[in-house]
């Protein structure tokens, strides 16, 4: 059985500057706060929590151009990589909890330090390619993808306050979408220019999961060699299952879909991280975060080897009377 009894570093990533929303800075307390590491203890993780990368306060911290919070997430970016960069190394798998999904800049960027040969699936309704110029937004938790991918570089300005530390690492080849279906004007115009692999919820709907999934995991990691990163937006899924996030959109992937999508990647035996991105407790009712939370958890444990079918430890006996 692969991907199960993993040791596994958790980083979190308290980033809420990415976009308007206050709330995601609690996001990894939330998880903690609702069992997340009990719950991969009791799946057979050997869990080393690393805690929370610093995001502390930036003053001054005005707009380049449209681009809001540009400081902020550069120095808080930096810390994620190294935090990032170090449980990888020592513990050879690591799950970053977020924070908005700006805090995928610098996950991809300390994984990428360690494998930069790396297949990216970024799970999302989003698709957050935006430059700081295509963006309407100015929020960064639609553009890292464009930060991150070197044959963008072009058309990404050179800001200050950090960000000169911040190079491109990936190839527009490593990275495929799932659960695509809010996708602004230039995003599509980058998919179509690069020919990106991008998934969006029509093809969910016209060949059903399992051809997707297999089509986008062909497309990143044609030999099946690769060390897999899968971005977790929870906002992909269908806002019944993670209404507190700060833009749901309709339409989304069911459980089953996102369970199926976990057990596979986990199966292939090349799980090295996990980033789950955009839970917002500060949004809905109780029962609303609740949900959330216990939907990004379960989804979080699927991905480090629980399963439907159930488990067994290793070391399991029938007992005998
Ligand atoms: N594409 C829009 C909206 C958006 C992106 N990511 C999220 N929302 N979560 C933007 O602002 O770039
Ligand atoms: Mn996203
Ligand atoms: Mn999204």
């Amino acid at each position: 059985i692969t991907g199960q009894w993993k040791q596994l570093g958790l980083v979190g990533v308290p980033v809420s500057k990415g976009q308007k929303k206050d709330g995601t800075e609690k996001g990894p307390a939330s998880l903690r706060d609702g069992g997340l590491v009990e719950r991969l203890t009791d799946i057979g993780c050997d869990v080393k929590d690393y805690g929370d990368a610093d995001f502390g306060e930036v003053n001054e911290d005005q707009c380049y151009d449209n681009v809001k919070n540009p400081r902020s997430v550069a120095q808080g970016t930096l810390k994620t990589a190294d935090m990032v960069e170090q449980a990888l190394r020592t513990e050879g798998h690591c799950l970053a909890i977020g924070g908005d999904h700006s805090m995928a800049i610098g996950t991809i960027m300390g994984h990428a330090r360690v494998n930069p040969d790396m297949a990216v699936l970024w799970i999302d309704a989003h698709a957050d390619i935006n430059t700081p110029l295509t963006s309407d937004s100015g929020n960064i938790h639609g553009m890292p993808l464009s930060f991150l991918a070197k044959e963008l570089d072009q058309y990404v300005p050179h800001m200050p306050g950090g960000w000169e530390d911040i190079q491109a690492c990936i190839s527009v080849e490593q990275i495929a979408w799932i659960g695509l279906r809010d996708v602004d004007p230039g995003e599509r115009k980058i998919i179509e220019k690069y020919d990106m692999n991008a998934f969006s919820m029509q093809e969910v709907d016209r060949y059903g999961i399992r051809e997707v999934l297999e089509k986008a995991i062909k497309a990143v990691d044609p030999d099946g060699d690769k060390p897999i990163h899968v971005s977790f937006d929870v906002d992909a899924m269908d806002p019944a299952h993670t209404p507190s996030t700060g833009t749901p959109v309709s339409g989304g992937l069911s459980v089953r879909e996102m369970s199926y999508i976990a057990e596979e990647v986990a199966d292939t035996g090349r799980l090295a991280m996990v980033d789950v991105a955009e839970v917002n407790p500060n949004l809905g009712s109780k029962q609303d975060v609740d949900n959330t939370v216990k939907s990004a958890i379960d989804i979080a444990a699927r991905f480090f080897g629980n399963r439907r079918q159930g488990l067994c430890p290793p070391d399991y006996d029938i007992p005998v009377v």
